[in-house]
């Protein structure tokens, strides 16, 4: 028998803090001026450096966010305009989460292309640092990749290799997702670029992540499964994939070969639902 693993979109909401129910609109936070103030200041530190420094799929996108989900210097935008927004784009939707979940149900979500994002913001006194997800996080790094069907795709085949799998490939595919998900950097003709949510929304680390320092290899699932890396530091190595669409056929591959899972699953989009085959 296969241990429990969600199959359908409902599923998810025993995840996180049970209440917030698949359907409803994702609540409107209204946050004080030195939040804003905040979010501001990253803001326009950040976007200062998108133009030189994030991948072609990022510059892309973040225009469309100030378009149509209000994304701007004033004031943190609200999840909900964004959820609307991902799902016209690639059917990625939010789901608030008030803190971190645990590796498994992170990722089993991605299958189902959902993403569990904080709507709180970093303190004040620190706005350059904060050591755990916030929204400066979700929204400047995750989302804007999030729009782009490639990358999309890629999150997904990460969340199908999570369903029923076990514990120590649970922590292999979360090593996985670090370095591509949170710190990946990307090939885009004869330049590197960032595509790492971790990266984007670090002033000091995507500056560092494209200088000379860190070492780069080539993403490589088997191997970046294993790499050791520290969490309160830059990163003294990062992974450089050549595609979104390479990185996902890589990451389906290893999922078939690599993972000690007796089944395979498949997604059904039309009724939002996991196939186990
Ligand atoms: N939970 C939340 N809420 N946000 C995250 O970014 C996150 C998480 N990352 N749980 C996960 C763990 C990540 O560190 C990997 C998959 O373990
Ligand atoms: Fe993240």
């Amino acid at each position: 028998s296969v241990a429990w693993f969600p199959r359908k979109l409902a599923d998810l909401d025993s995840f996180a803090d049970k209440t917030y129910r698949t359907g409803q609109p994702l609540p409107t936070i209204s946050y004080t001026d030195e939040e804003n103030e905040t979010w501001g200041a990253v803001y326009r530190r950040l976007t200062a450096m998108y133009q030189t420094h994030a991948c072609r799929e990022h510059q892309y996108v973040f225009p469309l966010l100030e378009q149509n989900c209000g994304y701007s210097d004033k004031g943190i935008p609200q999840l909900d305009a964004i959820s609307r927004f991902l799902k016209d784009c690639t059917g990625f939707t939010l789901r608030p989460v008030m803190g971190l979940l645990s590796s498994r149900d992170f990722l089993n979500a991605f299958a189902f292309r959902v993403f569990y994002s904080t709507q709180y913001i970093r303190h004040a006194s620190k706005p350059f640092y904060t050591p755990e997800p916030d929204c400066c996080h979700e929204l400047l790094g995750h989302v804007p990749l999030f729009a782009d069907p490639d990358f999309a795709d890629f999150c997904q085949e990460i969340g199908l290799a999570s369903l029923g799998a076990s514990d120590q490939d649970i922590e292999r595919l979360a090593t996985i997702f670090w370095f591509t998900v949170e710190f990946g950097l990307c090939r885009q003709g004869d330049e590197i670029k960032a595509y790492g949510a971790g990266l984007l929304s670090s002033f000091g680390e995507l500056e560092y992540s494209l200088s000379d320092a860190p070492e780069l290899r080539p993403f490589d699932p088997a191997k970046t499964a294993v790499q050791k890396y520290p969490i309160t530091e830059f990163q003294p190595v990062y992974f450089v994939a050549d595609s979104f669409k390479d990185a996902q056929e890589k990451v389906r591959s290893f999922a078939a070969h690599s993972m000690h899972r007796p089944f395979s699953v498949r997604y059904n989009a039309l009724t939002q639902t996991i196939e186990v085959l």
